[in-house]
């Protein structure tokens, strides 16, 4: 069987973080007291941490050096025209509004742009960015393909939009009850999925004869980008800078969650280029989040997305990590381990259905199977199936197709035997899977349920 391809890093160590596995004993105790939810697992109880790539980066020096460059006045630092300018450069939008992180930007153009009633179509769902529509009276719609939903499907833009689902939303519900399409670019809860710019570009037509927005969800743009060079015809030879500006020019503004594709541990922004829509952010940010040129972020933190957000745009520093990810899915895939194909950007999604088939979808199979990966191995991992897809308005379950566990990949952190670590205790507990019993909630929030849930093993 051939190795799975594993470039060398474009980089190399200057500082440690020492990190320590503790014995099966403690980690069953440690998820038993977390309520068999890895995220209110201590970090110190964590071994190799795939919880997720938000905000857990390596900075690079360049970045580090740039946190000696804060300029922590309280109005108009230089370190927020460094990162106003950075984003205008790369992303081409006029107007950039400064957020704490990503749900900070969405909460602003969601206050800004939905009315009662109206409706958002997206490429399927993100929790934060859905519970932000529905606070402000709108209605999320998914327009995603059918192969987004499809775990098996090879697809190789399975975030595409599919135009007739999208259309034939516009003739029922009418253009003028649809403020905007938010479009995920990758697609998160698909599995880290990309939209081809064929699609981004029909997307960008059919909304402007509308007279409907297009807002990304940038969050992880650069992946997207690198996905449109290595996979459709006629990107092979541009850059990533020049792939990710082209993919900017069909929408009219972005959200952003810093803590990805930006390499940087906190920030965010809100980009548009109409400038009715950045005079009312501009309104609602001072009250949500801190003035206009800093939106809750030190004057070190935005020194360091703008320098993050330039480090990211360069080809070697994306192939290495996207090759990452796709090297834990071979080894798994090697070993006929059930994830989502074709692998992410940003991780590992395994298909929980399949791991665990003897359980019903009300017996929480991801949540399970997250929890029992942790006891393997002290990896630790992120449910993301009907835990995370939360209750209809009726009270009863949502009931996603997709039921997975994500195995979330760090940024310029972990290197090959870290990730054979995971891979060798996924592959021997799928091995054993049959004697794995479920979960029930035994406390259960109200609104993003999944991150303070807790639940106990069923009989
Ligand atoms: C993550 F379990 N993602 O993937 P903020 N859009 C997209 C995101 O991936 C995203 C945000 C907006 C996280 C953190 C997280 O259900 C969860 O900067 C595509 O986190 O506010 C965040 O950006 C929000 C984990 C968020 C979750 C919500 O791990």
């Amino acid at each position: 069987m051939s190795k799975p391809e594993y470039p060398p890093p474009p980089y190399r160590v200057k500082t440690v973080e020492m990190m320590e596995r503790k014995s099966r004993e403690e980690r069953q105790k440690a998820i038993k007291e977390a309520g068999y939810n890895t995220f209110l697992l201590d970090s110190e109880d964590v071994y190799i941490d795939l919880l997720t790539d938000s905000g857990t980066s390596a900075m690079s020096d360049e970045q580090w050096a740039g946190l000696m460059k804060g300029d922590e006045a309280y109005a108009g630092s230089d370190n927020w025209y460094n990162l106003e300018n950075t984003v205008q450069k790369l992303y081409g939008f006029d107007y950039v509004v400064p957020t704490h992180q990503g749900r900070g930007a969405e909460n602003l153009i969601s206050q800004v742009l939905i009315s009662e009633g109206d409706y958002v179509p997206g490429n399927m769902y993100f929790t934060t960015t859905r519970t932000h529509i529905e606070l402000n009276g709108g209605e999320f719609v998914d327009v995603i393909i059918d192969e987004g939903h499809n775990p098996q499907s090879s697809h190789e833009f399975k975030g595409n939009v599919d135009l007739e689902k999208y259309e034939e939303l516009i003739r029922n519900v009418g253009p003028e009850n649809i403020p905007y399409i938010n479009i995920g670019v990758t697609v998160n809860m698909a599995g880290g999925q990309p939209v081809s710019m064929n699609n981004l570009k029909k997307v960008s037509e059919l909304s402007r004869e509308n007279d409907i927005k297009v807002i990304y969800d940038a969050t992880r743009c650069v992946e997207n980008a690198y996905f449109i060079k290595e996979r459709e015809e006629g990107y092979e030879d541009k850059t990533i800078k020049e792939i990710l500006r082209e993919m900017m020019s069909y929408a009219d503004g972005c959200t952003m969650s810093g803590k990805k594709d930006c390499l940087v541990n906190i920030g965010g922004f809100l980009a548009v280029d109409d400038e009715d829509t950045y005079r009312e952010a501009t309104q609602l940010v001072v009250v949500y989040e801190g003035m206009s040129t800093y939106g809750g972020m030190a004057g070190r933190d935005m020194e360091a997305m703008a320098r993050g957000l330039r480090e990211a745009v360069n080809y070697d520093y994306v192939n290495h990590r996207v090759k990452q990810v796709e090297y834990l899915g071979e080894r798994l895939l090697e070993e006929d381990v059930p994830i989502i194909t074709p692998v992410g950007g940003h991780a590992v999604f395994l298909d929980a259905k399949k791991f665990l088939p003897h359980l019903q979808q009300d017996e929480l199979p991801a949540q399970t199977l997250a929890a029992e990966i942790y006891v393997e191995s002290g990896v630790r991992s992120m449910e993301r199936g009907i835990v995370s897809a939360g209750r209809a308005e009726d009270g009863s379950h949502n009931y996603p197709e997709l039921e997975t566990v994500r195995l979330t990949i760090p940024r310029r952190v972990y290197t090959r035997p870290h990730l054979d670590v995971a891979a060798d205790a996924i592959i021997d507990l799928y091995a054993e899977s049959e004697d794995i019993s479920g979960l029930k909630f035994v406390y259960e929030p109200p609104v993003l349920r999944f991150f303070t849930a807790r639940f106990e093993k069923l009989d």
